[in-house]
């Protein structure tokens, strides 16, 4: 089963949602750059207060600090004795994709998959004012979508280009789509 893999989709599209159940029933790590940014803001440190108002926006966070949130993750399983791991939500542009091959040449480790989930506008901003987080209001949604079209979206055909990338429709269940996700891993 491949089991170093990497989300990739619009904000809303779903990544978190199956990211969590899929690393609980495989046994991988989970490593969500959002959460653990959510996770720094909520705690109020340094990290946190310089993350807290570009998520507001809808920005990304500076590539620098997530950078040293994935590797001292990635390295510290990879200390432990290796596994699996998902990640989800990074990379996020085309640098940190640069960033991520680095780290993993030095880890002697590779990406296996990378999941495209694919979902319409109309979808994504629904599902996201459902939820109702701090940054999920109309005009940051709209926002976020544009910072994706324009710094993540790059990354299809960079991942495409190394014969990685599988699409998966996110429209559906979540039961569905996971095993539409599922059915990629063998
Ligand atoms: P993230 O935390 O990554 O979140 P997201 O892209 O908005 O959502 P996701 O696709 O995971 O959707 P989810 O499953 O939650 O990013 C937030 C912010 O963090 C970014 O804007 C940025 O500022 C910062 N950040 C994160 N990573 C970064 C990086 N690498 N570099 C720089 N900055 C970074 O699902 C959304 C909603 O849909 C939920 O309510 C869920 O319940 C619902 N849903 C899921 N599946 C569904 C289904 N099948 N049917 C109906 N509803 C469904």
């Amino acid at each position: 089963m491949k089991q170093r893999l990497l989300f990739l989709g619009p904000p809303g599209a779903g990544k978190g949602t199956q990211a969590q159940q899929l690393a609980a029933s495989k046994g991988l790590l989970h490593l969500s750059t959002g959460d653990l940014l959510r996770a720094e803001v909520q705690a109020g440190s340094e990290l946190g207060k310089e993350a807290e108002a570009v998520m507001a926006r809808g920005e990304l966070v500076s590539d620098a600090l997530v950078l040293a949130i994935v590797r001292s993750r990635l390295a510290q399983q990879a200390a432990s004795g290796g596994g699996g791991w998902l990640l989800d939500g990074f990379p996020r542009n085309p640098a940190q994709a640069e960033a991520l091959g680095q780290l993993l040449e030095e880890l002697g480790q590779q990406i296996e998959l990378v999941v495209l989930m694919e979902l319409d506008d109309g979808l994504l901003i629904q599902r996201l004012l459902g939820r109702g987080r701090a940054d999920d209001n109309e005009a940051v949604i709209r926002h976020r979508l544009e910072v994706y079209r324009e710094q993540t979206a790059p990354l299809i055909s960079f991942y495409r280009n190394k014969g990685l990338l599988q699409s998966v429709e996110a429209a559906g269940t979540v039961e569905e789509i996971a095993e539409r996700i599922g059915s990629l891993l063998d």
